[in-house]
């Protein structure tokens, strides 16, 4: 029989994005089992062509699911996780909750697919969409040439703060548009906006706002330290420096990264490009005298991390400059789960 999934978290935003990746992808699940907070229990969700009830969160609701994904806070996942380990499911996790867990692998399919076999606990973590998006690009550039340093600036979408960001850039929008003045004077735009800020510490419409996330340790967001500390555990280079700065912009999906990645050897663009027209997952779009550049426009709704605006830093030979552009929703988050997901119940081969 083909095996049973179970989505955790099925009307969210990643959740809901989940579901429609289901419909498209080759249908490698028998049941598909949809399950929520109380609030949304009962709702009806449509995934392959079929009506769904999503049902509630319950110990029994995992009894005879293979694989459970969870998009939901890391609060819920670190208490519902085990649970469902403990009625014999495999747990991928899109939270924050198990990532840096020594005993839990942390897996890009393109990048470190062998890692999903080696789960103690039973639970496999899925990144940040910030990293992922940027990885993804940034994974064959080490193979080539050695990573040693990444410095990046992030630019990242509302929905990454879920649907209540992207309720609060559209409401924001409507309130300040047709005003024509708006933005040349200090403050204005924080009048127009009020205090309708939705997730944010500011207004996102007109603006750009430099802060995602929580306060970690010494002026660092949660966020920065997530895309350090994950993008060190996924290519296995606990020593690998990195500086980011996570900034989130009006933009309603595509998290996008500009990238300054330093290598052990010398590095030329042309040959960056050649490792990343073959890669997995990626996308060059590097034609700049055509227009040509990754922007969140274009790349919302595809699979692949698009990359371009690819550089050998002027000042240094080992250094590439690069811009990299993901749809947060998808590879960010439910599509790198499905991807893990289906990698678990994958036919094995005998040896
Ligand atoms: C954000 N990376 O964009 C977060 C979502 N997981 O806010």
């Amino acid at each position: 029989p083909q095996p049973t999934l179970a989505v955790v978290g099925a009307t969210g935003a990643v959740g809901t994005v989940l579901c429609d990746l289901l419909s498209a992808r080759r249908n490698v699940w028998g049941e598909i089992r949809l399950l929520a907070s109380a609030r949304s229990v009962g709702r009806k969700v449509r995934c392959r062509g079929e009506e769904l009830t999503v049902g509630a969160l319950t110990p029994e609701a995992f009894d005879g699911v293979d694989v459970a994904v969870f998009d939901v806070p890391d609060e819920v996942a670190a208490r519902w996780a085990p649970i469902a380990v403990d009625r014999g499911a495999v747990v991928v996790d899109n939270s924050a909750a198990f990532r840096m867990d020594p005993a839990v692998p942390l897996v890009v399919p393109e990048i470190n697919p062998d890692q999903v076999d080696h789960r103690p606990k039973g639970i496999i973590a899925n990144a940040n969409c910030t990293t992922l998006t940027m990885i993804v690009a940034i994974a064959p550039l080490h193979r080539e040439y050695g990573l040693r340093e990444l410095v990046l600036a992030s630019y990242q979408a509302v929905s990454g703060a879920g649907q209540a960001g992207v309720d609060a850039l559209h409401r924001q929008l409507g309130k300040i548009a047709g005003d024509r003045v708006l933005g040349s004077r200090p403050g204005d735009v924080r009048q127009a906006v009020g205090d309708d800020l939705g997730p944010f510490p500011a207004p996102l419409a007109l603006n750009v706002v430099p802060w995602a996330g929580s306060l970690a340790d010494h002026g660092w967001s949660s966020e920065e330290m997530k895309v350090r500390n994950e993008s060190r555990k996924i290519l296995g280079l606990p020593d690998l420096k990195v500086s980011a700065t996570c900034v989130r912009v009006p933009v309603v999906t595509g998290h996008s990264v500009a990238v300054h990645a330093v290598f052990a050897t010398e590095v030329d663009a042309e040959g960056a490009r050649e490792a990343l027209r073959n890669a997995p997952g990626v996308i060059l779009v590097d034609d700049p005298a055509a227009g040509e550049f990754p922007m969140p426009i274009d790349a919302v709704g595809t699979d692949p991390s698009w990359v371009g605006r690819i550089r050998r830093a002027v000042d240094d030979p080992r250094a590439l400059d690069l811009f990299v552009t993901g749809d947060n929703l998808r590879k960010g988050a439910a599509l790198n789960t499905a991807q893990i997901a289906e990698l678990v119940v994958r036919p094995r081969t005998r040896s």
